[in-house]
């Protein structure tokens, strides 16, 4: 089935954000962000703005009507700075003017004095101060301290990794109109409407029964909306609420670029011991995580780091500790992998640090030690491994060796050319690390004609989520899919939503559906049967007839819907599904936190041009574990995105923060991303039908974020290619590996010789 949205996407009618039709008096908002990373407010004038053509209102914390506090997981983020900055772009008022225009023209004549204190932007430095966002934490595994004495091999260093601007294509943004008795519905461009319900209502001082809040769908999100939609949501409702009048707010690209957080970047020790077969026996890895000003969702990011440090390999003594460092940055935020890069990252880093040292392939290390079905995780849960079944399958369907084979001689043919490869698996945990998180809500309208309305508690970001949703409905009804529509997300119909997040989206969301589409079913045979006089068993649904005991019968979908709302039967229901099994003790650091583990490998061919350092990916060949897709289509285009958002994160995705704490990459022209010049020439994507039981919806597996990960083995084959060409580069484990980074390390010092022979070459080399 297509995704239902393509139609209207294609021809540009799709609704979002700044789509919608305003109503008249709608007003228009803008933020006066702080100019300074940190610092004391000396004075704020604003008196000079409130003076300028259109402007209706200069809001300031004194005019919050509930609590000055937006925190979702630790209560240390303000809505609008009190009497200190701490990060550049923070917001410090909010103005609202008749146009949008005359509202960023106000913005542009407020002063601000501030008095400046010292800037951290480097999370090591914030550990060392004690700037903790939350106490510290360690999952561990068997007995670190007394194996290293059996370790043949000991390897250690550091990797880094940088942040990720979400660049989402629509920007932040809301719109709040007043409704009558004092009530607000809020538009936003969301992945979590309740998390906006709530940071509404808190600034406000309404109960969430008083603020509705309402999304069609988002132009992206990728974290960056799960909760930092909030902030702009929040302003909207309260400029609405104090004025009453509708309000708008959405963000231009560079004012999004400028006051949003990132994905975090870390920063990390890793120690790592082999035994003479190359096994992994030993790990100690200490995590650091520039949170930046505020908790927002960083002591989860940092969990989901922990769970996914040993990636999808059993080593069966394990230390992982992690930090996460308060910094005068935007605060970090959710993005797509949500700190489960990050850890990976290290572990990849570490193994190549062992294989580089000991002359071996990459591969072999990460071959030996894959997890298998049984093994437990340093967090207690045991695997359903997939890891061998993928790794085999890209191995023999790819042909591997080959590959390495056609590598190696192209590089011994090739002087300024080289070729490098890299293998990436990658294990993913499906679930909420928050157990409680792990529920979501449907309501199911049968109407009488036979069409039929979903709601749910997914919002729909370009995942497919909607689409599955459908699909659930249609299946189970047995009926045309035109006759289902999947409705906005909104808090009134469906309340205490989960974000659409964690990759569990459709999972959670599609069994809700499933469960209250089951009950409808059940009532609608029981109908059935009373009218044919046969037994409820007997009946069935097929292609929009009712059958009984196989035989096509009398009734179709339409009369019997209607025949039920005669005989006053409920054809509507609102279900409830949580997941079963999972729970987590944080007490101890062990559980069985996930529904169930997503698997694949990758396997990257990159060349790289010696002289310039620039690179170009030949291929990525790809065994993905997709259960059994309810909708390859979908599946496939978020494995393809995820795997060129993961690519550009290691590559050419360069976040620069200067000493001052100020974005210097704040636009398109200073912040690169992938486009399709930059993806890889080749994309293979294969699914493997794995049969085992699972609780996804229908055995589909869920897709959003592990298919990024693959896009690590885009930094380890540069790496590999760079060896090809300079043997003894010395290559900090620091990514994104820019063409410039790729240039430096290409002729690094540490170099055992240039692998030049052309004279015209080592001369123009010299130069540079
Ligand atoms: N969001 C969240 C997430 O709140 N908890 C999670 O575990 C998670 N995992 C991935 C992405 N978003
Ligand atoms: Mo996410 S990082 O699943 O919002």
């Amino acid at each position: 089935m297509n995704n239902i949205d393509s139609y209207t996407h294609t021809r540009g009618e799709s609704i979002y954000l700044d789509d919608i039709p305003l109503l008249q008096g709608t007003l228009f908002g803008a933020v006066f962000p702080s100019p300074f990373a940190h610092g004391v407010i000396k004075s704020l004038d604003i008196c000079e703005a409130e003076q300028m053509p259109g402007v209706v209102k200069v809001l300031t914390y004194k005019d919050i009507t509930g609590e000055n506090q937006i925190g979702g997981i630790v209560p240390d983020e303000p809505l609008l700075a009190e009497d200190e900055v701490d990060f550049c772009g923070m917001p410090v008022a909010f103005v609202v003017a008749e146009t949008d225009e005359e509202a960023r023209a106000a913005v542009k004549k407020i002063k601000v004095e501030i008095e400046k204190l010292p800037v951290i932007t480097d999370p090591r430095e914030a550990a060392a101060k004690g700037e903790l966002i939350v106490p510290p934490r360690t999952f561990k595994l068997g007995n670190i301290e007394t194996v290293w004495q059996q370790c043949k091999y000991i390897f250690e260093g550091i990797a880094e990794t940088n942040g990720q601007e979400h660049l989402y294509i629509e920007t932040q943004g809301a719109y709040a109109v007043p409704v009558e008795n004092n009530a607000i519905k809020v538009y936003s461009s969301t992945q979590g409407p309740t998390a906006v319900q709530r940071a509404s209502c808190r600034v406000t001082g309404l109960p969430m029964h008083m603020v509705e809040v309402d999304v069609t769908r988002l132009g992206g999100g990728f974290g960056g909306k799960e909760d930092q939609a909030n902030t702009w949501a929040a302003l909207c409702a309260l400029a609405t609420h104090v004025l009453r009048r509708p309000v708008k707010y959405a963000l231009s690209r560079m004012e999004d670029m400028a006051m949003t957080g990132k994905r975090h970047p870390y920063s990390s020790d890793f120690k790592i011991g082999l035994d003479k077969d190359l096994k992994m026996i030993a790990y100690d890895v200490t995590f650091y995580q520039n949170a930046g000003a505020a908790a927002d969702l960083s002591p989860a990011v940092m969990e989901r780091t922990l769970f996914h440090s040993t990636n999808t390999y059993f080593i069966p003594n394990v230390k992982a500790t992690a930090y996460s460092c308060r910094t005068n940055l935007p605060p970090n935020t959710a993005f797509r992998g949500f700190g489960g890069p990050q850890g990976m990252f290290v572990i990849e880093a570490a193994i190549a640090k062992a294989a580089e040292e000991l002359g071996i392939d990459k591969d072999v290390i990460q071959k030996r030690n894959l997890n298998k079905t049984g093994d437990e995780f340093p967090y207690g849960q045991k695997a359903e491994s997939e890891a061998k079944a993928c790794w085999e399958e890209a191995e023999s369907r790819y042909g591997l060796d080959k590959i390495k084979d056609e590598v190696e001689s192209y590089n011994a043919l090739h002087k300024l050319n080289k070729k490098g490869v890299a293998v990436m698996p990658v294990c993913f945990g499906i679930s909420f690390t928050n157990t409680a998180m792990n529920q979501a809500r449907a309501l199911v309208h049968v109407y009488f004609d036979g069409s039929v309305s979903v709601s749910t508690g997914a919002v729909e970001m370009g995942q497919g989520v909607n689409t599955k949703i459908l699909q659930v409905a249609a299946e189970v009804f047995s009926i045309n899919p035109s006759r289902v529509k999947v409705h906005t997300t909104n808090t009134s119909r469906i309340a205490n939503t989960s974000p659409s997040a964690a990759s569990a989206t459709a999972d959670l969301n599609c069994k809700a559906t499933l469960k209250a589409c089951l009950s409808i079913l059940e009532r609608l045979k029981k109908v059935a049967a009373e009218e044919l006089a046969v037994d409820v068993a007997s009946i069935t649904l097929k292609d929009e007839w009712v059958y009984a005991d196989g035989e096509r019968t009398k009734l179709n979908w339409k009369t019997l819907v209607n025949t039920a709302h005669l005989k006053r039967v409920g054809i509507s229901e609102h279900a409830n599904y949580s997941t079963p099994v999972i729970y987590f003790d944080k007490t101890i650091e062990k559980g069985h936190p996930f529904a169930y583990h997503v698997f694949g490998t990758a396997i990257t061919v990159v060349t790289v041009d010696c002289l310039r350092g620039i690179y170009e990916f030949e291929a990525v060949k790809i065994v993905h574990d997709f259960g059994r897709s309810m909708n390859t289509s979908i599946d496939i285009g978020q494995i393809e995105g995820g795997l060129v958002q993961g690519i550009g994160w290691m590559t050419m995705e360069e976040l620069i923060y200067d000493k001052e704490g100020r974005l210097r990459s704040n636009a398109l022209s200073t912040y690169k991303i992938p486009d399709i010049y930059s993806v890889p020439k080749q994309i293979d994507i294969h699914g493997l039908e794995s049969q085992n039981d699972n609780l996804a919806i229908f055995k589909s597996k869920a897709v959003g974020e592990p298919p990024l990960m693959y896009g690590i083995g885009a930094y380890f084959a540069l790496r590999n290619a760079i060896k090809a060409f300079n043997p003894g580069a010395d290559i900090p484990f620091s990514a994104p590996m820019t063409a410039e980074k790729t240039l430096l390390a290409l002729y690094s010092k540490t170099a055992k010789g240039l692998n030049v022979v052309n004279k015209k070459v080592e001369i123009s080399v010299q130069s540079l």
